[in-house]
């Protein structure tokens, strides 16, 4: 049974954002800070309880979370038990496929901030989220309906069709399924992912101009369609291509009971290690971060996560789009809820997405988010009409920015331990 005031709201079910101000700030007065978190901050945080009942659901919703830097400076030295954390992202960057070239200079901006004393906080950086406008409302920048598939934690949400069910622990600490060593302050709360991923769109739909698949009976528009729906595993309606495997299927995409009731197994099959992508190619995205009966049925999966990221930046502009190059940064400020990193996220961009043998060998890196700091790619699978022909990426159309490795803390653990 969870604690369900004691969660906060952005883990399980999200905060159903339109907009997000992601803030992030460097801690120059232990003191002060500790007295604003528990007379300020803590009682504008959102609890899930919060969010489920509709009533007392806020118009404004606050959460938050701490790096190890951020623990060190609060004097918390109670070990969290997990190395990628405790490490920081900009140390394992060469381990995710970074390019560290590419990411916000945050490091020299906040030395600048820490340099000003005498109030509690310094802002070091802030990225502004926002849903996209008008029908594109829910769906990524280039344009693929985003939200869809997230595990049910047990106990907690009834799973639609489809759907993973993890042991609570699985998502969040001290829960059953965590069997790593914690200290007590640490349960109900989840380390949270923060990545800012730039996305190049224009150049991914040349990409797919440039490269249509020329199966039987498609237009050229249509090829270039299915490409893109190949990469990811879902057309951008949502329809996955398991289940509609050379044109969108938007009735599909839009019925929850419907859009992710598959498992890449063929009707009846009971049993894993499957060798069939005619459907759905083996790099596709969403097969790579989440293989389903690729590992067995049921689902033999321990590295789920929670997403909860939101679009950033303008829509492509009419010159960008003619001259297919990006001019305003635009991307993914990706989130992700998990009990354990190295289980998590940095597992399923690392050993599975980073990683051309995954699920079988020669099948190539995720053409969306796969990343061998910043050389080409190759990746099969994508051309229905000759499966095994490998199509070289020579750009990344997902350009990590940075990031961080974060704790978000469950509400008593703010109330007791981390403030004062
Ligand atoms: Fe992905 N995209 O638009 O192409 N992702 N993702 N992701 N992703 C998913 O099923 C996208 C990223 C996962 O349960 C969809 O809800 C983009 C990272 C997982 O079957 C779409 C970026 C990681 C799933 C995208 C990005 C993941 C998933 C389909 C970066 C982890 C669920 C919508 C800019 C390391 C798989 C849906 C399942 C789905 C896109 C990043 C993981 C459209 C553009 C970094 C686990």
């Amino acid at each position: 049974h969870l604690n369900l005031d004691n969660i906060q709201g952005d883990i399980l079910i999200g905060m159903r954002k339109r907009a997000e101000l992601f803030f992030f700030f460097h801690i120059s007065n232990t003191v002060q800070f500790k007295s604003k978190l528990k007379s300020v901050i803590l009682p504008l945080v959102t609890s899930t309880a919060d969010l489920l009942d509709v009533s007392s659901q806020p118009t404004t919703a606050v959460n938050i979370a701490f790096s190890q830097t951020g623990l060190n400076i609060l004097n918390i030295h109670d070990s969290l038990n997990d190395i990628p954390f405790s490490g920081g992202q900009f140390n394992d960057a060469s381990n995710l496929g970074d390019l560290t070239t590419n990411w916000n200079n945050i490091v020299a901006t906040l030395a600048s901030l820490k340099s000003k004393l005498g109030s509690s906080i310094s802002e070091i950086y802030s990225l502004q989220g926002a849903a996209r406008p008008g029908n594109q409302e829910g769906h990524e920048h280039f344009g693929y309906l985003d939200g869809i598939s997230n595990p049910a934690v047990q106990g907690f949400q009834s799973p639609l069709p489809g759907q993973a069910v993890v042991p609570t622990g699985e998502i969040l600490v001290g829960e059953s399924g965590d069997n790593v060593t914690r200290p007590a302050w640490a349960k109900d709360g989840s380390f949270l992912v923060f990545r800012q991923l730039k996305q190049l769109v224009p150049e991914f739909n040349k990409f797919l101009t440039d490269n249509p698949i020329r199966a039987p009976g498609l237009t050229q528009q249509q090829g270039s369609d299915l490409l893109g729906a190949r990469m990811i595993g879902r057309w951008k309606s949502g329809a996955p291509v398991f289940l509609a495997p050379t044109v969108d299927n938007p009735a599909l995409g839009a019925d929850p009971n419907r859009n992710n009731d598959f498992t890449y197994g063929l009707p009846g099959q009971t049993t894993g290690n499957l060798t069939d992508q005619t459907n759905c190619p083996f790099s596709a995205h969403i097969r790579k971060t989440r293989p389903r009966a690729d590992l067995g049925l049921p689902e033999k999966n321990n590295h789920h996560i929670v997403r909860g990221g939101i679009p950033y930046g303008p829509e492509v502009t009419p010159l960008e789009s003619f001259f297919h190059k990006t001019q305003f940064e635009r991307g993914l400020a990706f989130v992700s809820y998990q009990s354990n990193i190295a289980n998590g996220f940095q597992f399923l961009q690392q050993k599975w997405a980073d990683n051309s043998k995954f699920i079988h060998a020669g099948v190539g890196l995720d053409p969306i988010i796969g990343a061998a700091q910043g050389a080409q790619r190759a990746v099969t699978g994508l051309d229905l009409t000759n499966l095994s022909r490998p199509i070289t990426l020579t750009t990344d159309f997902v350009v990590s920015r940075g990031g961080e490795y974060f704790f978000s803390p469950s509400l008593s653990a703010i109330s007791n331990t981390l403030s004062a």
